[in-house]
């Protein structure tokens, strides 16, 4: 077999270079060790910035997101018993959708097979080889039989746990990393949604946070330790952590419905540099992560990707690999802005158990400079859509 560019892994990134690639006339074959089924039922991410609207319409996947999305154009804090609005659109002109990773992954299938695009699904064993020649090829088993892939280049796309970032070798990398000491505990709930605006929410019990699927699923998050497990967590339970998280002045309250979905996360900010070595290069959660508290992950797996696409374009038609070269540079400007922006939510949103009295007076003093400063607001709102 052989093709332009290999890329491993089906997420958003893999799918949307994939689609990118082809409107450029480029080809390419998708690996995905999953099944279709399972790629298009795993609940993930569900804030998409406008530029990231943007791209998935441009690339003429756009239209049931347009009809089935949720515009919104605020968010809320809540702490100390109240609420506080913070105007995304009046602050920087823009809104964020929110419309599941799970329907972009589908939307993007369907417009790969439309375009008799190749993905292989339930592949093992994937290898990328010879990434330092100009030749590279990808060893992986389909349907009980080994294949080689042979490509100009391999787009790693295979997320945190994917085999392409460890193709780098050890000498040229370099990792930053940090773990946080607690994860979300995410339920999906059988429920109109409680708010019209995302919630989140500061609580000494610790944090929280109110989001929506569609008009009859909620999404809802709140911090707990990530070594705990769903079973310890009677829907009960959950309900009165929630409305105690959650609990205002103004009588508000989280809806209550059946809990369908119960699933705990770990939390980590993660950057791998170089994002390329030789004719691989890697793309989205393969190269970095966020913690959810920004909603940034997606996001970035997005830009990467049109970034990615642009260079290869500009290698086949005008044989410059300039673009390429200059990747992983114009890759991590964004990163780091994402990175900076997601540590900084959570660290202003969650509860640390080794927080000192101080440090916790400065965290709820920061929550109250960010709702009364214009200034701080903005800066906020500017990060969260994705303005600069
Ligand atoms: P993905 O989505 O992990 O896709 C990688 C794909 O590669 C496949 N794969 C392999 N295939 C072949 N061979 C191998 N050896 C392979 N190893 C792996 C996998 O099966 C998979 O299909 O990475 P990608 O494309 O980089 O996309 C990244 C996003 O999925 C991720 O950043 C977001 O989900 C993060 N995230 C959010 N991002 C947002 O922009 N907005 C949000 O609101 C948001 N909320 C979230 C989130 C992530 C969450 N979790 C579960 C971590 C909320 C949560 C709870
Ligand atoms: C979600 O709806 O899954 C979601 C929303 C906002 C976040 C993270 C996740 O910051």
């Amino acid at each position: 077999m052989r093709t332009q560019v290999a890329i491993i892994g089906a997420g958003p990134a893999g799918l949307l270079l994939s689609h990118l690639l082809h409107l450029k006339g480029i080809e390419s074959v998708v690996l995905e060790s999953r099944s279709r089924e399972e790629i298009e039922a795993t609940i993930r991410a569900g804030v998409l910035e406008q530029g990231t609207m943007d791209i998935l319409t441009e690339a003429g996947v756009g239209e049931r997101m347009k009809k089935e999305g949720a515009l919104h154009h605020g968010i809320e804090l809540s702490f100390g018993g109240r609420r506080h609005r913070i105007d995304l659109t009046e602050l920087t002109g823009k809104a964020i959708t929110v419309y599941a990773q799970h329907e972009v992954i589908k939307d993007l299938v369907a417009a790969r097979l439309a375009a008799q695009g190749s993905i292989l699904f339930g592949v093992s064993g994937v290898q990328p080889q010879g990434i330092d020649t100009e030749n590279p090829l990808v060893s992986f088993m389909h349907a009980g039989e080994k294949h080689t892939l042979q490509a100009d280049f391999v787009a790693g796309c295979d997320g945190f746990h994917g085999v392409s970032r460890p193709a780098v070798p050890e000498s040229v990398r370099q990792d930053y990393q940090r773990i946080y000491p607690f994860g979300w505990f995410g339920i999906l709930v059988e429920s109109a949604p409680s708010s019209d605006e995302l919630i989140y929410a500061q609580h000494e019990r610790g944090f929280a946070l109110v989001s929506t699927r569609s008009p009859t699923v909620q999404r809802l998050y709140f911090q707990c330790d990530p070594k705990d497990s769903v079973d310890n967590w009677s829907d009960d339970r959950i309900w009165n952590e929630l409305h105690t998280r959650l609990e205002n002045s103004d009588g508000w309250r989280v809806k209550e419905g059946r809990i369908f979905q119960k699933g705990i996360i770990g939390m980590r900010s993660f950057v791998s540099t170089p994002m390329q070595h030789g004719r691989l290069f890697l793309a989205g959660d393969a190269a970095h992560i966020v913690p959810p508290t920004g909603a940034k992950g997606m996001n970035l797996a997005v830009g990467d990707v049109k970034l990615l696409s642009q260079a290869i374009e500009a290698f086949y038609r005008k044989s410059s690999g300039e673009q390429l070269a200059a990747y992983t540079e114009n890759a991590l400007k964004r990163v780091w802005r994402a990175e900076y922006f997601s540590w900084w939510m959570t660290s202003m949103l969650h509860t640390f158990a080794d927080a000192s009295p101080f440090q916790q007076q400065l965290q709820r003093t920061e929550l109250e400079n960010v709702v009364n400063s214009r200034a701080l607001s903005t800066a906020l709102a500017e990060n969260y859509v994705g303005a600069f």
